[in-house]
């Protein structure tokens, strides 16, 4: 099971990588909503506004890298790596 924390402004881990066919979870643990949504066109996986606690799965079934933000903070920025 692959984790990416959403916390204080920042995803962590900053990067992670992970085998095709892993599901990746985020986990909102800060105080206020984030999303998590695709750099690529078309988007590869898009959230809804995650507010505290709440999750967002999503299964990697190709390989490649994909970069992703916060619609609500730009600012916030990773990927995945996908092997
Ligand atoms: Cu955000």
């Amino acid at each position: 099971m692959a984790q990416v924390k959403i916390d204080n402004f920042s995803f962590g881990p900053a990067t992670l990588t992970v085998a095709v066919g892993t599901t990746v979870t985020w986990t909102n643990r800060d105080d206020i909503p984030h999303t998590v949504v695709s750099t690529d066109d078309p988007k590869a996986f898009k959230s809804k506004a995650l507010d505290t606690d709440d999750k967002f799965p999503f299964t990697f079934a190709k390989p490649g890298t994909y970069p992703y933000f916060c619609s609500l903070h730009p600012k916030m920025t990773a990927k995945i790596v996908v092997q």
